[in-house]
């Protein structure tokens, strides 16, 4: 079975039938849809399996050195298709399923969205463990098994409500358990130091264990030999009880202590760029990252002996600060389990890590109070301090008298451990995710360390599994470009650049129309189906889908439709083309802000739909429950992309990439990846406005005055006054205020100053629309055409090359 290309439909129908009559007591005609996708999905499985078997005994051979991409957030969708998919398996599938009664297409509906992530970090991290496969790397992802992924959005009366996500009923069949692997993790408990003729030993007790069991998730790479792993931990309760508490007869405590264990690996935490100090967020970081690296050091020493060997062997990722407590931790491990020297050790540790940083927004960077790791984690606690002073040490060395920038850089402040500086303190390289994120990370929040060690920092712009979200989520777009340019850009996404050459064909750019109006049509029909909205396909699709956030700015493009709508309700026969303006957004469950953001926009929508007149040309409508499966519909069927955020605060964006790549035309400001993207395309083709970042810069640093722009400009100054005056009968006064007298600073995020030339921009871009539909359609493939360089392919390649050190390994 090692070329899976070799499989027939007979052998997959057998397989199927093996696994309902082993696993479910039926026979295929008495199976149930349920079922069937579970015995598929463990078929794939099987054949996964053994692919990643095969790829194993390569690597051993090869002694090849492997990446470890440790993230709190792998936000996977659906698998089975992409499996299935990458496995150049479709045909034999649906043949198979035929037999049974059923299409792949009705399969895939079962499976439930793996929704262990909240944005675009996880969602990164899950485009590059295709990515890593399709590369041939020897890769593995280490997580957590969430029992709850992120919450299911409910909007009642126009306010979020959070429901658990319940995905392991039709998700864990992708799960294979690994007690082999199992291992403890510590918490609590004292530490003490003694002198001894060996040097100094530390004795770690009266710590409480928790027994973290792995569960594999395997994911193919497209014809390529590799498979990458995810590896998901789940906390459980060591299985001795304390049998001084059940002889006691306090039996409901011991199954109380039971629960503290397992509540590790409950639920992902839902806050996205908006970080909070609680302790069991702190235990699920250690949790991760502790278990990952005995498991890490465990396979090293089975395979290669000598830990100092370990960065030749292994490249350590760590996304983001969440898992950074593996660098104290790997000290640990190598110092009081392994006997080395610190000098040693931290060697090996700052050789072995790499960081990469995905935000600069001050309230989401990492920092947790001292004296709650000092409890918690009492040894990591003093290896910290050890970090900071050493550190500082070497600090004033060279600096001497420069207090404040030493303070700056200092890993613990003011009882504050902070995780951004032990990582970058403990990793080789650091990288942003965007050219201008990355410049901007050196210049602000990394200055110093960027002084000392200049080298330490890179840049790797972020990229999307473009198989995902082209090849399976526009098969119709997919097959024009494979009729076009040859099916050559499946595996190497640059050669969509062919496709410019059909700029000026005619019946090419009528295809292209002719499938976004396909595209557009299903998306209506899932949309009436899911929540029984009416969208005319007609319309313009203008949509905004990511987290809900202030930076963001959702609030600005709800501002752009107050605007239009102003201007319909005056003459509710103006001229303008029908517009629907589509939101997808979550909001983190405490962020209030973001609530009032959302239903802000729900009542919008209702109140202009008591106008019939109007809504036809003006229709708002809020997608509930935005997640990764939604967006495979969605993006797809976007005309226009908005990446609307204050220029400086979205570090690189990747929804503007699948935008982009699915033919919509992007209004955006400077900011993240929009800038590489408008680099690529040229101003022609792609549709910005507002300040740039280091204009913002300088209008905060003169003061910013957000009334001065309503004061100056009628249009704002209505949009604001009938955000006050509310919609559907209720007011938003407070939003109102927010953008004019809000404390500590009015519209923080600028909507005010950028209102005048986004609402422009917007006005060019659907005139272009309904007065030239051939060159919308030129922009739409010139954009396709540049989506290449933003392919996960691409990005994985430079972290290979820049920052792990890392080559592929081929059979
Ligand atoms: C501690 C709470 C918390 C949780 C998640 C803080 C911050 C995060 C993430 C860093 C948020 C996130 O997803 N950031 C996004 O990362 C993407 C991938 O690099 C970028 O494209 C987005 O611009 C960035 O907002």
């Amino acid at each position: 079975m090692s070329n899976t290309k070799n499989i027939t439909e007979k052998e997959v129908q057998a397989l199927i039938q093996g696994k309902l009559s082993r696993y479910f007591g039926v026979a295929p005609k008495e199976a149930t849809k349920d079922q069937i996708y579970k015995a598929v999905v463990m078929s794939v499985r099987d054949i996964l399996l053994e692919k990643r078997q095969q790829f194993h005994k390569v690597m051993r051979s090869k002694n090849g050195k492997r990446v470890y991409y440790m993230c709190m957030e792998f936000l996977l969708g659906r698998s089975l298709k992409n499996n299935i998919y990458n496995l150049g398996l479709g045909d034999e599938y649906a043949k198979a399923l035929k037999g049974f009664g059923l299409t792949l297409d009705d399969l895939y509906e079962q499976e439930p969205d793996a929704g262990l992530g909240n944005g675009g970090l996880g969602r990164l991290a899950a485009c590059f463990m295709d990515a890593l496969a399709t590369g041939n790397y020897p890769a593995m992802g280490y997580s957590i098994r969430y029992d709850y992924g992120l919450f299911k959005q409910k909007i009642v009366d126009g306010w979020q409500m959070e429901l658990p996500d319940i995905w392991l009923p039709g998700g864990e069949v992708w799960l294979t358990q690994r007690s082999d692997k199992a291992c403890t993790v510590k918490f609590d408990g004292w530490v003490r130091e003694d002198w001894t003729e060996n040097g100094l030993k530390v004795t770690y007790g009266g710590y409480k264990e928790v027994e973290a069991l792995p569960y594999d998730m395997m994911i193919s790479g497209k014809d390529s030999e590799a498979v990458s792993v995810l590896r998901l931990w789940r906390a459980r309760n060591i299985s001795h009880f304390d049998m001084k508490l059940f002889s006691q007869g306090d039996y409901l405590r011991c199954m109380e202590e039971e629960n503290e264990a397992e509540v590790i690996s409950k639920v992902l935490y839902p806050a996205d760029d908006h970080y909070e100090g609680k302790s069991l967020r702190l235990k699920q970081q250690y949790f991760l990252v502790s278990a990952s690296l005995q498991n890490i050091i465990n396979d090293h020493k089975h395979r290669y002996g000598p830990l100092n060997l370990l960065p030749q062997q292994a490249a350590i990722h760590i996304n983001d600060t969440h898992p950074a407590l593996a660098i104290p931790e790997l000290m640990r491990l190598l110092m009081d389990e392994n006997g080395f020297t610190w000098d040693d050790a931290w060697a090996i540790t700052t050789a072995t890590f790499a960081y990469t940083n995905h935000t600069v927004m001050a309230e989401a960077l990492e920092t947790w109070q001292e004296d709650l790791i000092a409890r918690r984690l009492p040894r990591i606690h003093m290896i910290l301090k050890e970090i900071n002073r050493r550190f500082c040490n070497d600090l004033w060395e060279r600096f001497p008298g420069q207090h404040q920038f030493i303070e700056k850089m200092a890993v613990i402040s003011n009882g504050q451990v902070r995780m951004a500086n032990l990582s970058v303190i403990g990793s080789h390289k650091v990288n942003g995710v965007s050219a201008l994120h990355s410049d901007i990370i050196k210049k602000s929040i990394f200055n110093g360390f960027y002084q000392i060690w200049p080298d330490k920092f890179t840049n790797v712009t972020n990229g999307i599994a473009h198989r995902r979200w082209l090849c399976q989520a526009n098969p119709e777009l997919s097959g024009l470009l494979t009729d076009c340019i040859g099916d050559g850009y499946v595996k190497n996404a640059a050669e969509l650049e062919k496709f410019k050459k059909f700029v000026n064909d005619d019946s090419v750019l009528k295809r292209l129309q002719e499938i976004k109006r396909i595209k557009k049509q299903q998306f209506a029909d899932y949309a009436f189906k899911k929540e029984g909205v009416t969208i005319d396909p007609d319309s313009i699709f203008d949509v905004q889908a990511k987290r809900m956030h202030e930076y963001k700015r959702q609030l600005l493009n709800a501002m752009n439709v107050i605007s239009l709508y102003a201007e319909l309700l005056d003459d509710p026969n103006k001229d303008i083309h029908p517009q629907t303006f589509i939101f997808g957004a979550k909001a983190a469950s405490g962020y209030l802000r973001a609530k009032q953001f959302i239903k802000l926009i729900c009542y919008l929508a209702e109140d202009i739909k008591k106008h019939p007149k109007i809504n036809e040309k003006l229709n708002v409508v809020y997608m509930e429950n935005y997640n990764v499966t939604m967006a495979e519909c969605m993006i797809p069927a976007t005309e226009v992309s908005e990446q609307i955020s204050l220029a400086g605060k979205e570090a690189s964006g990747t929804s503007n990439m699948k935008f982009m790549l699915n033919g919509a035309l992007t209004i955006g400001t400077l900011d993240g990846a929009n800038v590489e993207m408008s680099e690529t395309v040229g101003d022609d083709n792609i549709f910005i406005f507002g300040l740039r970042a280091d204009e913002v810069d300088e209008v905060w640093s003169r003061g910013y005055n957000a009334s001065s722009y309503y004061n100056q400009n009628q249009r704002l100054r209505r949009v604001v006054e009938m955000i006050a005056r509310g919609f559907n009968g209720e007011s938003f006064a407070e939003i109102a205020n927010y953008l004019l007298t809000g404390t500590p600073v009015a519209d923080p995020y600028m909507c005010m100053a950028d209102f005048d030339s986004y609402t422009a921009t917007q006005k060019k871009v659907k005139d272009l629309y309904v007065q030239d539909q051939k060159k919308w359609a030129q922009i739409s493939l010139m954009n396709i055409a540049g989506a290449g360089v933003f392919a996960a392919d691409r990005s994985i390649k430079e972290y290979a090359e820049n920052i792990w050190n890392l080559k592929p390994l081929k059979a």
